[in-house]
This record gives structure tokens, sequence and C-alpha cells, in this order.
């Protein structure tokens, strides 16, 4: 990492101070240009689908209609491979693609409420197999930041969708990240789905000034079969061990979480480069010969494509931002500060105005799914809620709680709801184009 001298130095000097005074708000900070992202948060989203040939590669592996038992209890364990592989897949862009392609972790810009987000992926390679992906995305609050997506590919009956939010608290070297949200991936035509949560993070070289991310605690994948997919983090220690570290264990079912030994399948290494797979409870590792399960650096990824800014909707986010981007990638200290404040006064107006005409912003494509009023439906239903049976399949917290809390854990409380994406609403859609 590069080492920053002059006013570079100074006013990162001035907003590590102001870290010291950190309210938990981290939109709130005034970080200098140098380390802001030319691009909003709500562009994150797209990084679930930089890989579509993963995303949908469980819905290649359909047992035939004469298949017998072990060829279709083969494949439902081959498809929480898939979905592993696919998911692990996705950590590089998440959480690398700020350094590999600007130089280091960036602030990004705080997306303003309705601020919507979309594109798309062809078929990677021009693999028939895979068909175009749709990424839809908004920003459903702002106070505090929520972030609601959906990826859709029609070909392979693919529906993704999710939200998150962070909650952060400042230590003496790093910002500690917990995320709110999970995703749920449905194979509609394999009528299978899962259940995502999203792990904690911190982010390290604040000193330095040349700010990294990495992963920590645990996430999970439950599949509405059972199986359930358990993946540790850790990073470079002390003593030992590499940067962007990862375990992750295969289960038949919850239950069987409770012993290690129990894994059916163990994956062991880097999310960001090689890991390696091998069948039980045993650590996998290259030097035993064990089989690569994923090489995060083989494929380059597989960027969204955006509409030109001049076909933009307003509420598009490079449209809200264009000035703003420009003027951090130029460094005009000046006028990322005026073009900035225009936006946000013009939203306080916006508020204002609503507030005075006693109406709230609706969402567009999203709403808000209260699960305490489905519970006790959802018991008597024939056709079960994923999110409810999912999270009960694996334990986890249906409340607000940080993702990949555990039922009567002690963070298991607050509201249970959650943003759901309305297809209805998209395909209704006539101003915002993909
Ligand atoms: C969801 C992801 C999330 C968003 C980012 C913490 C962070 C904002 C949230 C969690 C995505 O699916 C995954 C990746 C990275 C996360 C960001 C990393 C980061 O630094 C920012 C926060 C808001 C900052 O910008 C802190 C200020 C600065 C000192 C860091 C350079």
């Amino acid at each position: 990492a590069s080492t920053s001298t002059g006013s570079q130095s100074t006013s990162w000097t001035s907003f590590l101070k102001s870290l010291a005074t950190f309210n938990g708000d981290l939109y709130s900070l005034t970080a200098p240009p140098f380390i802001l992202a030319p691009i909003s948060l709500i562009e994150y989203s797209q990084y679930w689908s930089e890989h579509p040939e993963l995303l949908v590669a469980a819905n290649h592996l359909k047992p035939a209609e004469d298949a017998v038992q072990d060829e279709i209890d083969l494949l439902t364990l081959q498809r929480q491979l898939a979905v592993t592989k696919w998911f692990i897949a996705t950590l590089r862009s998440q959480y690398c693609s700020r350094s590999e392609n600007l130089g280091g972790e960036k602030n990004p810009l705080n997306p303003t409420l309705g601020e919507v987000f979309v594109g798309k992926w062809d078929s990677p390679n021009d693999d028939t197999k895979v068909g175009e992906t749709i990424l839809v995305s908004e920003q459903v609050s702002h106070h505090p930041p929520m972030t609601a997506y959906s990826i859709i590919n029609k070909q392979n009956e693919t529906y993704l969708q999710g939200y998150n939010g962070i909650r952060a608290t400042i230590s003496a070297t790093s910002i500690n990240v917990k995320q709110f949200g999970h995703a749920l991936l449905e194979y509609k035509d394999l009528q299978e789905s899962y259940l995502i949560t999203l792990p904690p993070l911190h982010i390290e070289g604040l000193i330095s000034a040349s700010p990294f991310v990495e992963l920590e605690g645990t996430s999970y994948i439950q599949s509405s079969n059972g199986y359930i997919t358990v993946i540790e983090y850790s990073g470079r220690g002390y003593f030992s061990g590499k940067k962007n570290s990862f375990k992750a264990r295969i289960y038949k079912d919850q239950i069987s979480t409770l012993n290690k030994e129990n894994a059916i399948i163990t994956i062991n290494g880097q999310w960001s480069d090689k890991s390696y797979i091998s069948r039980g409870s045993t650590t996998p590792h290259s030097k035993n010969g064990d089989e690569l399960f994923y090489d995060a650096q083989a494929l380059d990824a597989n960027h969204v494509i955006v509409k030109p800014l001049e076909e933009q909707h307003e509420l598009e986010s490079r449209k809200i931002w264009d000035k703003v981007a420009e003027a951090i990638k130029k460094g005009e200290y000046e006028t990322i500060y005026q073009q900035k404040s225009l936006i946000e006064n013009n939203q306080r107006d916006l508020r204002k105005k609503e507030q005075l005409a006693g109406i709230n912003w609706e969402t567009r494509w999203f709403d808000l799914k209260d699960y305490e009023d489905w519970i006790a439906e959802d018991e008597q239903s024939q056709n079960p809620d994923a999110f409810l049976s999912l999270t009960s399949l694996s334990n986890l917290s249906i409340h607000n709680a940080p993702s990949g809390s555990l039922k009567s854990s002690k963070y298991d409380e607050g509201d249970a709801k959650h943003w759901r994406f309305n297809l209805n609403k998209w395909e209704q859609e006539s101003e915002i184009k993909i």
C-alpha cells in the first residue's frame, strides 16, 4: 500500500480524529475526497451476479423423471454445492472489487430515498444455457440506509432477492460492521429455495489510509431440502492465517451442525483466491492432493450492462450522481461538496413537502412484509412462506437481528419486517427500463 503524503495525509488524520467521536452513522462522516467512491452504495447489488452461470447452475442439476433415489439424493447435494460455489464466488466482487479497481476500499455515495439501479447481464460466453439475467435495485430507506434488490433469470426460473443495511461500531484500529437483511434464492422449476445470511465484517488499514474489508464470524445457506452450509470466516492473524480465509461445512440438516464431525463435505481456502474440497469433516488442502473447489482469480467478473445516461430516468443512480462522480474522479473537492449539497437539500425539500401534504414516499418495486402477521396464518397454509420455513429449518431468527442470528439468541429481537420484491409492480413498470 502507498503511504499518503502532504494534504492527503493531513485530511486523513483529521478524518481519523472525526471517527473518534463517531455516533454510529457511517454515512454522516465526511471522508476526504481521495477515499470517496464515485458510485452509490445501491450499485453494490450488482455483485450478487457477476458470475451469472454460477447463479443458475443448480437449475441444471435436475433429476431425470426416471431417476432412482440414489441419483436424486446425489443431485440434491450437488445443488447445495452449486449454490455454495456461487455464493463463495460473489465474495470477491462484494468485498474486494473497490480495492482492485479503485486502489483501496472506498466510501460509497449514500443513496437517496427511491434511488434505483437497474441493468442486465447477457449470457456469458454466449452460453445458451444461461440466458439473460436482470438486476432491479431500489433504495427503500434512507434513515437508516436500506437497499433492496432482485436478480432474475427467466430462462432458468431463477429468482434472487434480498435487502441489506449495516450497523457499525468503531474500535481503536478498525470499523466493525454488522449486516442486516438476507437473500432468498428460488429455483421455481425445482421448487427449491435457499436462505442466505450476510457475514459481519470489519475495515482494517485505517491508520495507513489504505482501508480494506475482512470478513469474520459465520454465515449460512439453508436449503428447503434440508441441507445447510455453515461458513466461517477469518483473516490474517498475528502469527498465522491468510487473508480472506473461510471454511465451509455442508451438513444434512441444522441438528447435525451441532457437531462438526457430522459435516458431509468440507471446503477450505481463501474466498478471494483458491479453495479446496473434501468429503467428510477433515480440512482439505492442496498439499493433501485435495480437489480444487473454486478459483476466484480464474474468471473475470461479468459486469452489469447499464443503459447510457441520456436514456436514464431521473431516479436512476448514475443519473442522480453523475456530477458528483465526475468531480470525485477529478478530485475537485469544491464541486463534490456543492453538487452533493444540491442533492441533499433537494431531498430535504421533498421530504418536507411530503410531510406538509401528509403523504409518505412510496417504494416502487418492494413491499415491507411483517412476518409477525404471517406466522399463525402460515402454520395452516398449504403453500408455506419460503422465509418462514427456511428460518425454521435453520433455527435462524425471523426478526431484524444482525444477519445470521439464531432463534432465541440474545440478538433475536426487534420487529419481523422484511423487504420483499413485488414482481407484479416490476412487470407493470412503464417508466424505468433495463
Ligand atoms: C452490501 C458490502 C456492504 C454493502 C458495504 C461498510 C461499507 C458500506 C456497506 C456491506 C454489499 O452487498 C457488501 C461491501 C462493503 C461495505 C462497505 C465497506 C465500507 O467501508 C463502507 C463504509 C460505509 C465506509 O465507507 C466507511 C468509511 C471509509 C473509511 C472506508 C473506506
